[in-house]
């Protein structure tokens, strides 16, 4: 996950990064939406999209209320934008698939999330934006599919995703059939 000539705050550069987006959908033809947002995160300005793992069907982690399995994979970026541009757009694309935000349950079940996950080597942590986001490295749901599109990606602070993945065994997290993805 190199990231050549980047600011080491703000993550604003004149070369492109590499960034990594996690997909996640548990409501509303989970499946679609994850095509849906793929399709999205192609549109973006200054953007292109490098790889997409292949979908996973996961178990709800950290919820306390039964949940419908999710359906989770991750994409890899190339973007010129910044790192809070990128997550203002990837929260302005959540929002128009229909996310609701609930104020009283954590991890409720939702149409779409869109985590950054990685963005080249920065590191940061804000309210708005932490970076690598704070949990990757402990969920299968990221870590299997991050490690089939780079299994040598290294989460700074956290270690090399595929070896990361040995930690998360016990976490369900199968293969599943993928919707058509944009080219
Ligand atoms: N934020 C800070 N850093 C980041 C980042 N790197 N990427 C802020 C995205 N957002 C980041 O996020 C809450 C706040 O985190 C935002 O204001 C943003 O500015 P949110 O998307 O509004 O809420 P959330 O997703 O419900 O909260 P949270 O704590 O980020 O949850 P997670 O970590 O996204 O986990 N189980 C399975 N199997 N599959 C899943 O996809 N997802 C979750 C949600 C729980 N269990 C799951 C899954
Ligand atoms: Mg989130």
């Amino acid at each position: 996950m190199r990231a050549r000539r980047q600011h080491p705050r703000t993550g604003a550069q004149g070369a492109t990064t590499l960034a990594c987006v996690g997909l996640g959908s548990n409501l509303g033809h989970p499946r679609r939406r994850i095509a849906a947002a793929l399709r999205d995160l192609a549109r973006l300005p200054r953007t292109r999209i490098l790889a997409v793992s292949p979908n996973y069907a996961t178990a709800p982690l950290g919820t306390a209320a039964p949940q419908p399995d999710y359906v989770n994979a991750v994409a890899l970026l190339g973007t010129r934008l910044r790192a809070r541009d990128l997550l203002a757009r990837l929260q302005a694309i959540e929002r128009r698939h229909g996310r609701r935000r609930s104020a009283v349950e954590r991890n409720a079940p939702r149409t779409l999330d869109l985590d950054l996950l990685l963005f080249g080597r920065l590191r940061m942590a804000t309210r708005a934006l932490e970076l690598p986001h704070p949990r990757m490295h402990e969920r299968a749901f990221v870590l299997r599919p991050l490690a089939d599109l780079a299994p040598a990606a290294r989460i700074p602070g956290r270690g090399v995703a595929r070896l990361l993945r040995r930690r998360v065994r016990g976490q369900r997290a199968v293969r599943t059939r993928s919707h058509p993805r944009p080219p």
